[in-house]
C-alpha cells in the first residue's frame, strides 16, 4: 500500500500525458508533429537537462482554456491520490504560456479550479508555486511576477526552474527580494546540472526555504553541514535524475548517502508523465533499487510533510 506523503516538486506541465495532449490537440486544433501517442512516447528519449526542455515546451503548445489547464490538473490529482498523495505543492511556468499569448489569468483559474475541488474530490490538499524560467531574463521574471499581482492569493510562492547552468541564482536576486516583500514562500531548483555553489547562492542571495533537487550539494562537505544543521529540505527526483543523466542508473542515486548524512530528504516525482512515474511509482522504484527498509521509507513520508507549506497541526492531519 502507498504511505500517505505530500508531494514538494511537481511540475503541472510535467504531468500531461500522451492522451491528453493529443485530446487537447484536436479540440485546440493544434497540429502535434507526432502521428500518434505511441510516437510522442517514443520521443520521450532525452539526453539532459535541455533536450528534455525542448520537448516539454513544445507539447504545451496545446495547452489553451481555462478548462484545459484545469484537466491537466484534475488529470493529476486524480492519479496523485491513488499513489497516496495528501498534500500537493504544484509548480507552474506562467512564462510558457503567456510567451505564447496565454493570459497568466487563464492559467492559474483554469488550475485553480481543480485544486478547489481537490480536497473533496481527491482528499489532497494543496498549494501553487509560481516558477520563473531561469533562462529567461531576469526582467521578464519581474513582469512576470508583477502580471500575477491579481491572483496572489492563489500562490503560495515562488521557484526557479529550467535550463539551469549558466543561469546562477544571483540572476534573480531582485524578483525574489519583491516576492519576499508580498510575503510568497521561496524555493529554487539548484544543484541538479549546476554545481553545490548554486545551492549556497540560493539559500544566500535568494533566500529560498527548500532546494528543488539539491543533488550535487554531496561535492561540497560544508554545505552538506549547513543544510544538516539548518533542517533544509531538499526536494529530490531520483526518476528524473535518471532519465536526464544525473546519475547513471538508479541503483547509483545518493539518496541513502544522503539520508545517512542527515539531509533532510523528501521524494517526489518531477514530470512524472516524462520520467516514468508518479510519486508512489517512484517510491517504489527507490525502495527495490537501493534497498531502502520501511522506517526509511516512513522517514521519507514524514519529511514531505515537515518540508511543505502546510502549518504543523495541518500537516498533522493530513498525515
Ligand atoms: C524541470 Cl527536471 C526540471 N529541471 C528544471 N526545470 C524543469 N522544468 C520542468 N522540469
Ligand atoms: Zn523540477
Amino acid at each position: 500500500m502507498h504511505l500517505p506523503k505530500a508531494e514538494l516538486h511537481l511540475h503541472i506541465e510535467g504531468t500531461l500525458e500522451p492522451e491528453l495532449a493529443f485530446a487537447l490537440a484536436a479540440r485546440n486544433g493544434v497540429e502535434l508533429p507526432y502521428a500518434d501517442t505511441e510516437e510522442l512516447r517514443r520521443a520521450y528519449l532525452f539526453e539532459d537537462l535541455q533536450s528534455f526542455l525542448d520537448l516539454y515546451y513544445g507539447l504545451m503548445a496545446v495547452l489553451h482554456t481555462e478548462a484545459d489547464f484545469e484537466e491537466l490538473a484534475d488529470a493529476y490529482l486524480a492519479r496523485a491520490a491513488e499513489q497516496g498523495v495528501r498534500h500537493a505543492e504544484i509548480f507552474f511556468d506562467p512564462q510558457a504560456h503567456t510567451a505564447r499569448g496565454v493570459a497568466i489569468g487563464t492559467v492559474i483559474e483554469g488550475l485553480a479550479r481543480a485544486l478547489d475541488r481537490s480536497r473533496e474530490r481527491h482528499g489532497i490538499s494543496t498549494r501553487l508555486i509560481m516558477c520563473f524560467l531561469r533562462d529567461e531574463s531576469a526582467e521578464s521574471a519581474l513582469a512576470t511576477l508583477e502580471a500575477a499581482k491579481p491572483y496572489l492569493h492563489r500562490i503560495t510562492g515562488v521557484g526557479l526552474d529550467s535550463a539551469e547552468v549558466g543561469h546562477p541564482p544571483a540572476k534573480f536576486r531582485e524578483v525574489y527580494e519583491a516576492a519576499a516583500a508580498l510575503g510568497l514562500r521561496r524555493v529554487a531548483h539548484a544543484g541538479e546540472e549546476g554545481p553545490a555553489a548554486y545551492i549556497t547562492e540560493a539559500l544566500d542571495v535568494l533566500g529560498v526555504e527548500r532546494i528543488d533537487h539539491g543533488l550535487r550539494c554531496m561535492e561540497d562537505p560544508a554545505l552538506v553541514e549547513r543544510l544538516v544543521r539548518d533542517r533544509v529540505p531538499l526536494t529530490l527526483c531520483p526518476l528524473s535524475n535518471v532519465r536526464l543523466r544525473a546519475v547513471d542508473v538508479l541503483e547509483d542515486h545518493p539518496l541513502p548517502r544522503m539520508m545517512a548524512a542527515g539531509l533532510l530528504c523528501t521524494v517526489n516525482s518531477d514530470d512524472p508523465s516524462y520520467f516514468g512515474g508518479y510519486v508512489g511509482d517512484t517510491f517504489h522504484a527507490v525502495r527495490e533499487a537501493l534497498a531502502l527498509d520501511h522506517d526509511q521509507l516512513r522517514e521519507l513520508a514524514r519529511n514531505s510533510f515537515l518540508a511543505s507549506f502546510l502549518e504543523e497541526d495541518e500537516a498533522l492531519r493530513e498525515r
